[in-house]
């Protein structure tokens, strides 16, 4: 198999950050469509919501009050999925009844005042208050000796599950590694110890080299659709230097951090003209305070949408029982999202005619 073949025939490509495959089907992408239609809940346009639990002045479950902040605000979850005093116990019955206790800290970041703001919508300005507040709420949780990761991340939209619009993200601090951290982590030694680099920075150089998966860069970060992309608009952002976590950026990589999450998500906005949702979250060392060369910060963003703002891939039937795939091609994928225009659809009027 060549190169070429890969926009035309079935194939599977292998994802050396999991060391799973991607079935990829690019010749089904004219496959027709009867399924499902999401329906959009509408943009919502106040600034400020009485009825919010993250809006500034508003009460939260519980009582608590949020301050009248004006830059960013992070609280501990009202409902926590860890808790720091949880008691350590095991459960470990022939192998197969295997439970052990879990601490943790669940923190979640305002990443506006405003309402109706999204990353997709904030200056680089406000976006750089977000990467400090990430930057300060991992260095304390990192601090706390019964923390060993950090996963920082943003559900954007109801498709996602996210309960709020208004803008926020949350982080989940734990006493163990979680599984997506532990495989990363696991890939990311292996390759050191056969190439005596770092996996990130060499697959980094590919794609330079190559160009066509390429979405956005600047002089510390570039974003990609990833060769082995599971979801259609699938992004791997990474740093150009290895750092192993975002309390290591210096002062300019921080703001070109902000600038690269401002594109990256006016892109998806304009790709359907909606507001794109997704998961996205940094992957970051472990935080028991060991030194991890191998690792190198990086930032996943899984979007659900597939062809339009109400038609979304559902990772159902053979995808659950057997593997991952998809039709269009990540080079295809990228070429959109490169074509798209870099500034956010409601802030440049109406389309063009035509379009
Ligand atoms: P999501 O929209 O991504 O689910 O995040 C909202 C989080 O806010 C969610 O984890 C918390 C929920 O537990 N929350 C509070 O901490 N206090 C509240 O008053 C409501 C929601
Ligand atoms: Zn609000």
């Amino acid at each position: 198999m060549n190169f070429s073949d890969l926009a035309s025939q079935p194939h599977r490509r292998l994802n050396p950050l999991t060391g799973e495959w991607v079935l990829v089907s690019p010749h089904r992408t004219q496959r027709p469509w009867q399924g499902q239609v999401e329906e959009i809940a509408p943009e919502t346009t106040a600034s400020y919501d009485p009825s919010c639990y993250l809006c500034p002045g508003n009460a939260r479950a519980g009582g608590v009050e949020n301050p009248l902040y004006a830059g960013t605000f992070a609280f501990d979850n009202d409902f926590a999925a860890l808790k720091p005093d949880t008691p350590p116990r095991k459960i470990e019955e022939q192998g197969l009844l295997v439970a052990h206790s879990e601490s943790g800290r669940c923190r979640v970041v305002c990443f506006s005042p405003q309402h109706d703001l999204t990353l997709s919508r904030m200056s680089v300005g406000a976006l750089r208050r977000v990467v400090d507040t990430w930057v300060e709420e991992f260095s304390i949780l990192a601090s706390d000796p019964h923390i060993h990761s950090v996963q920082i991340f943003e559900n954007r939209g109801a498709m996602m599950g996210c309960s709020n619009p208004h803008p926020h993200g949350q982080i989940w601090a734990n006493e163990t590694l979680p599984n997506e951290l532990e495989k990363e982590l696991t890939a990311f030694r292996d390759y050191r110890k056969v190439h005596g680099t770092t996996l990130l920075r060499d697959y980094l150089e590919v794609e330079l080299a190559k160009q066509e998966r390429l979405v956005a860069s600047n002089d510390h970060f570039v974003a990609l659709v990833p060769f082995w992309a599971v979801w259609p608009f699938e992004i791997l952002l990474i740093s150009r230097r290895c750092v192993s976590a975002i309390d290591q950026l210096h002062d300019q990589e921080r703001t070109a951090l902000a600038e690269i999450l401002q594109q990256t998500t006016i892109r998806y906005d304009n790709l359907f003209r909606t507001s794109f949702p997704y998961t996205m979250g940094f992957h970051q060392r472990p935080t028991d305070g060991g030194d991890y060369p191998e690792f190198h910060l990086h930032a996943h963003f899984y979007p659900p949408l597939l062809r339009s703002a109400t038609i979304r891939k559902f990772m159902v039937g053979y995808e659950m029982l057997a593997m991952p795939q998809r039709d269009i091609t990540a080079e295809t994928a990228a070429q959109w999202l490169r074509n798209v225009p870099a500034q956010h659809y409601r802030d440049s009027g109406p389309p063009a005619s035509g379009t």
